[in-house]
């Protein structure tokens, strides 16, 4: 193909999948209508993608509609159940619907699959469990028959998979491998069944296959070079596998670069040697392949990746052409011009937003957009510039647009952020700090407090909507949330927590709701993208720079504060997390973007701290999300994004405590990252990994209050108090007292009020029992 897209979003425009899948879910369909609704689906995505230029008949178009994972859907393609979930195989094997489901989210004995970020986005897949002796077999029925429908309505497609190296370094070893067991070690025995799956393909009418290689951009990236080399001579060294011709095969490699940074390019070239008939290079996150690497591409197609799939921001077509013109040069294989990733991380369509800033639309592209760019590059590659000529004037006039609106750059910001110093970003001593705040808090030893959100209930979220929709006025919705957080503070009072919340029935999002309060953001109404499974959030769009016209967390703290003589925190969200979870401008460097986010946060945090709120948590649960595949890269980010938290927090007297909270794990990688965000008290997901994290914070020796949870909320189940004592007591063998905090895990914005109200409670038990044996102790 010579204008192609890896992957495209699977939601459907209206999120009709996410509708059957939870529909299926619940019982209220079963799974013949659920085959309909998701036939149904993919129908009108091609016909959609037809319609938008690209061909039916080239493979151009990827088979890509996992109804819950790209990384489950390869498990259930090989056949690879972990031992704890082989009862789930059909007679052949074979992972059925029901089965499928079950991975992604457990029975009532199991846990699910763990989940976890898909490299540095904010995507989550489920993490294959491999072992020594996991059977693999290829069983790609369900993908051959996506192949096979479409083909009976005259389209050929390009069936996606997990490449072999990707889907086993992305892998862990299945509880009770044996010590030092890799599951990259399992890399023949699984490349044996790829060869089954893409001959099942082919002979169901694929005529090209796409394998997704991300693996090799990552810090293992070199290493695994020689590993793939190894894997697709197997798969690709014949163009016949027992007689019949294999489909031609296609490997990518979004997010960066593959294999040696130093030698961009090289990693594509080894993989060309292989014979695979194609390539795929981000060239946006990645470098420019070298001309000398082209050279040893020969007759392997390049596949461009140029039209960002991971940014909404319209591509310069200019640019972009001319880089296309250089590579084609170089290029003696043939060069197809592509987005750099699937576009499953953008919305589906600009032209669905009605109320967007009049200026922003045309500054933007959204996944139909981007096709629409590919097509535009392909033919001015093919036809020269005039072909475009029309489609490169809107691109620069838009460009142009976008660089001189007032907005994007306004100069009391610039002056402001040229005016920091050091002195910004830096607090008392920690000591002295918390010196001040045991004065001014006066709370006990082991003080307990929950990270922010309480149950968002039903009644909470029709409230919204019904605000939304006008069918109550402002007042009246104004009425419900301070009665909610009314009831929220007299329930904590109740169960004798020491530092109370408001538990945030204002917000929709962590994210969204600053992006509604500050300047410089925008946020859409239907610009959904998968988060994992049947999830979606809504990303933001910061698009100018950034201020914060009013005080807006204020006036619900201080009317939570006023209803309690306990502390209760002030509620923000960090500037890293809030960049994470928008799409960002991408014409300046992103530490400066946060700076600006975090003045603005500054702004609000100051107005707290006037209003007489003592204590303040700006979550960063963003943190790890964001730190770059590549060691290289790391130190310069961790530089900008714990100074931008500090930038922001550091405004405070002494005697004002600042809280952060963290989650999604890993912290080993991040700790000294954590530690120099320089926050008194630091709250920790903990309870799933039982506690690794106090050892971790004892063998760093981090000095600040900390509160690894001792209940884990991502589950309904209500932890015993021996239990929770158990963890508290495990945290008290690495922490000092004096430094431990009692919380949840994370949010309990996503449980039932049932579970939390006991989980809590036995929490606070369970402190008040630690707290005894602590006095007794003495
Ligand atoms: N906010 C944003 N991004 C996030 C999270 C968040 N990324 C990481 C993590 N949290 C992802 N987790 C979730 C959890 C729940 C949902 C989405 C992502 C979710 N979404 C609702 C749904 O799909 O039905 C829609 C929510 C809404 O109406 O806004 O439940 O917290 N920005
Ligand atoms: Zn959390």
């Amino acid at each position: 193909p010579a204008a192609t897209i890896l992957g495209y979003p699977r939601i459907g425009p209206n999120r009709e999948l996410k509708k059957a899948v939870e529909a299926y879910w619940a019982g209220r369909i079963d799974e013949a209508a659920l085959d309909a609704a998701s036939h149904e689906l993919q129908d009108r995505t091609i016909d959609r993608l037809v319609g938008l230029g690209l061909s039916a008949t080239d493979s151009s178009i990827p088979a890509d509609f996992a109804l819950y994972d790209q990384v489950l859907d390869t498990t259930a393609a090989l056949g690879a159940l972990p031992q704890r979930f082989a009862d789930l195989a059909g007679t052949d094997g074979e992972v059925g619907t029901d089965a499928y489901f079950t991975l992604a989210r457990g029975d009532k004995e199991r846990q699910p699959l763990e989940m976890t970020k898909w490299f540095d986005t904010n995507y989550h897949y489920l993490v294959p469990e491999i072992g020594p002796t996991t059977v693999f077999r290829p069983l790609a029925d369900r993908l051959a028959g996506i192949v096979k429908r479409q083909s009976a309505r005259g389209n050929t497609l390009r069936p996606v998979l997990v490449g072999p190296v990707t889907y086993l370094l992305l892998s862990k070893p299945e509880e009770g491998a044996p010590e030092g067991f890799d599951p990259l070690d399992r890399l023949d025995d699984v490349v044996a069944a790829y060869r089954g799956i893409i001959a099942q393909l082919g002979a169901a009418g694929a005529e090209w296959v796409q394998l997704d290689e991300p693996g090799l951009v990552t810090e293992r990236g070199s290493a695994l070079v020689p590993l793939a080399e190894r894997a697709y001579r197997t798969i690709a060294g014949e163009r016949e596998y027992d007689g019949a011709a294999r489909p031609s095969l296609l490997v990518t490699t979004g997010y960066g670069t593959a294999g040696d940074i130093a030698a961009p390019g090289s990693g594509l070239a080894a993989l060309a040697a292989t014979g695979v008939e194609a390539v795929h290079a981000d060239l946006i996150r990645g470098a420019l392949p070298t001309t000398e690497q082209l050279a040893k591409l020969g007759a392997t197609r390049l596949v461009a990746g140029i039209v960002d799939g991971r940014n909404i921001w319209r591509n310069d077509l200019s640019a972009s052409l001319k880089t296309l013109v250089e590579l084609e040069a170089a290029a003696a294989g043939g060069l197809s011009v592509a987005t750099t990733t699937s576009l499953l991380h953008v919305p589906h369509d600009v032209a669905l937003e009605q109320n967007l800033p009049e200026h922003l639309p045309e500054w933007l592209a959204f996944a139909d957009q981007k096709v629409a760019e590919v097509l535009t590059l392909s033919r001015g590659l093919v036809g020269g510039p005039a072909a475009v000529e029309s489609e490169v004037a809107a691109s620069d006039a838009a460009i142009a647009h976008r660089a001189a609106f007032a907005g994007t750059r306004v100069e009391s910001v610039r002056q402001r952020q040229a005016a920091l110093t050091a002195q910004d970003i830096d607090r008392a001593p920690a000591e002295e700090r918390a010196e001040a705040q045991r004065a001014r808090l006066d709370l006990p030893d082991l003080p307990t407090t929950t990270i922010g959100s309480f149950p968002q209930t039903g009644e909470v979220r029709k409230a919204r909507a019904e605000f939304r929709a006008g069918r109550i006025t402002a007042e009246q919705y104004d009425q419900f949330l301070k009665d909610e957080i009314a009831r929220v503070v007299r329930l904590q009072e109740d169960l004798g927590l020491d530092v109370l919340v408001h538990g945030e029935p204002e917000r929709n999002d962590m994210v969204q709701y600053f992006a509604e309060n500050f300047d410089g953001f925008a946020a859409t109404e239907n610009g959904w993208v998968q988060s994992y499974g049947s999830r979606c959030t809504r990303p933001s769009i910061l698009w100018g720079d950034v201020t914060r016209p009013e005080a807006f967390t204020v006036p619900w703290i201080s009317y939570a504060q006023s209803l309690t003589q306990k502390p209760l925190k002030g509620m923000l969200t960090g500037p890293v997390t809030i960049l994470a979870w928008s799409f960002v401008r991408n014409d300046q460097p992103l530490g400066e973007t946060a700076d600006q986010v975090a003045l603005a946060l500054r702004d609000e945090i100051a107005d707290l701290e006037a209003a007489g709120i003592a204590a303040i948590q700006v979550d960063e649960p963003a943190l790890r999300e964001l730190l770059p595949l590549r060691a290289a890269d790391q130190p310069s980010y961790l530089k900008w994004s714990v100074d931008s938290f500090r930038l922001a927090t550091s405004g405070v007297r002494t005697e004002t405590q600042i809280h952060t909270h963290l989650c999604y794990s890993e912290f080993g990688e991040v700790i000294a990252g954590i530690d120099g965000l320089n926050a008194d008290v630091t709250s920790i997901e903990a309870a799933r990994s039982k506690m690794e994290v106090a050892v971790d914070l004892a063998e760093f020796g981090y000095r600040r209050g900390v509160g690894p949870g001792v209940y884990d909320i991502h589950s309904p189940r209500v932890p015993s108090t021996e239990e929770v004592e158990s963890l508290i007591r495990t945290a008290l063998a690495n922490v000092p007292v004096a430094q431990l905090w009692i919380n949840p895990d994370c949010g309990l914005k996503t449980r039932g009020y049932e579970e939390t109200v006991e989980s809590l409670r036995n929490v606070v038990a369970a402190t008040e029992s630690a707290r005894a044996s602590l006095l007794a102790e003495v």
